[in-house]
């Protein structure tokens, strides 16, 4: 048969098998992998290029609307689910989850129709839906979640800090409790809101107001309970629980006895924990605010920490957390030129370099083989959050969403190299090796050799089935 579409001689690259074979594509799918095919009207060369699945990157925040009292601080976000997406795309990412938030107050079911019209005809990869709850009342519990759950957003965010956002402990139980029902994955930010503010409280009081101080109001303490609580919470409805942005050790010892007791937890963490520490917070001025997010990046123990649990199989998934706010009025400095560090918005961006980030610092270094940097940044996202065999794998029947990923090219991480609309990247001058040359969604080129080829507006929503967190068999596979 004649393919659309060939990649040929390529080492293919799946969270189990690292293999040579061409991979010949029909209506978006992948339809064949075979030794040699020769049919095609188009085909690419691979040869010395590694062939991945297109990245997944399930923590991402874009077009989040501001809201008096949001960890935002009123801050306007620069990228969008256009740029989000285009952004994602040159680094190797085919498929995107931000989030929809309700805001306390408001219908969860029209918020979730406000995100789908903004992100509608606007990405160029495919993208789903996580839902964040932050005001849990019996309507949302008893009718809005389950229905929206059935119509593919299977996975909830629940927040324990941030004053707008933040769940009691029994909110969070009815949340869990309707997840339960329903089959959803729960994700939790997991720190303790009361000590944030106490400490909070005495740094300001004490004068101490600079961006280095965001960390010294969230010590990894605040993090461990939270995490220890959170798994109590799951415990006693009994759901699957995923951590996200998980930032050292203490935690993943939680998350580890949690596992041992037979429950299933699942950890995320991300690039800014590995690469930056409280350091790059305590900068001249108030560059310290490009690094600033919560959890706050910690020591050289906590990234050795890091290391080990995505070397051992402890950390599941690898995402961004992108939080695309600029240096700027707009951003970081909402609240003026000299704000305290409680009045600027938490988080970095870091859709694009997410995948040559761990390629390069893990496979490069040889801390991971190539079977788990696919499982941590494609497959065990799209398996978690209900996307799997569909997206994060190179099987047959699948989409055909690739990256031929040159392990070779080195390259130093710039802000102007980048496609976000953000004005800074905290990896400023970063040395990586390994690039994505070409990135294909459903069998259409969408980057080639850094240029765009997709349209903005061609990506599609994805309805989430369930998790496989779920599911047996699949569950002993993740523990
Ligand atoms: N922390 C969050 O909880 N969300 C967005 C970014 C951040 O730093
Ligand atoms: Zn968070
Ligand atoms: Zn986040």
């Amino acid at each position: 048969m004649t393919f659309e579409l060939i990649i040929r001689g390529g080492t293919i690259a799946t969270a189990s098998d690292v293999f040579k074979a061409d991979i010949g594509i029909q209506d978006g799918r992948i339809a064949t992998i075979a030794d040699r095919l020769i049919d095609g009207l188009q085909v690419i060369d691979a040869t010395r290029k590694l062939v991945l699945p297109g990245g997944i990157d399930a923590h991402c925040h874009l077009d989040q609307p501001q809201a008096p009292g949001l960890a935002s601080k009123g801050a306007r976000m620069a990228d969008g689910f256009c740029s989000g997406s285009i952004s994602a795309a040159f680094g190797g990412t085919t498929t995107i989850l931000p989030f929809c938030v309700q805001h306390r107050g408001k219908s969860l079911t029209a918020a979730v129709a406000d995100y789908h019209s903004r992100a509608a005809g606007q990405t160029v990869g495919d993208y789903g839906f996580h839902l964040i709850v932050s005001d849990p009342t019996p309507v949302v519990l008893e009718q809005e979640l389950p229905a929206l759950i059935r119509s593919g957003h299977t996975s909830i965010k629940v927040y324990m800090t941030y004053e707008a956002m933040r769940l009691s402990d029994r909110q969070i139980l009815d949340v869990f409790e309707t997840a339960r029902q329903e089959k959803a994955i729960m994700l939790i930010h997991a720190e303790n809101h009361e000590i944030i503010g106490w400490l909070a409280d005495r740094l300001e009081r004490a004068g101490q107001t600079r961006p280095v101080d965001h960390a010294r109001s969230r010590p990894i303490a605040v993090e461990r309970e939270a995490t220890h609580r959170a798994v109590t919470l799951a415990e006693i409805p009994g759901v699957p629980l995923v951590f996200v942005h998980v930032s050292g050790g203490e935690p993943l010892e939680e998350i580890r006895r949690a596992r041992a007791r037979g429950h299933v937890v699942i950890a995320e963490t991300c690039p800014q924990y590995l690469l930056l520490t409280e350091r790059d917070l305590d900068m001249p001025g108030l560059l310290g605010a490009k690094a600033m997010c919560s959890p706050p990046p910690r020591d050289a123990q906590a990234q050795a920490a890091l290391w080990q649990r995505i070397e051992d199989g402890t950390i599941d998934i690898f995402n961004s957390d992108h939080a695309p706010y600029c240096f700027d009025a707009e951003g970081k400095l909402k609240a003026g030129p000299d704000p305290s560090f409680r009045a600027i918005a938490n988080g970095v961006p870091g859709l694009e370099t997410r995948l040559p980030i761990l390629f390069s610092e893990g496979v490069v270094k040889g801390r991971i083989d190539l079977p788990r940097f696919v499982a941590l940044t494609a497959t065990n996202n799209a398996k978690l959050y209900g996307l799997h065999p569909r997206k994060g794998s190179i099987v047959i029947g699948a989409d055909a969403d690739l990256v031929l990923w040159d392990p070779d090219r080195r390259v130093t991480i710039t802000n102007d190299i980048l496609h976000h609309n953000v004005d800074y990247t905290p990896f400023e001058g970063l040395e990586v090796q390994g690039w994505p040359e070409t990135v294909i969604s459903r069998g259409e080129i969408i980057v080639d050799k850094g240029e765009l080829k997709g349209k903005p507006g061609r990506g599609r929503f994805l309805e989430q089935d369930t998790s496989s967190a779920w599911k047996k068999r699949e569950i002993e596979a993740w523990t």
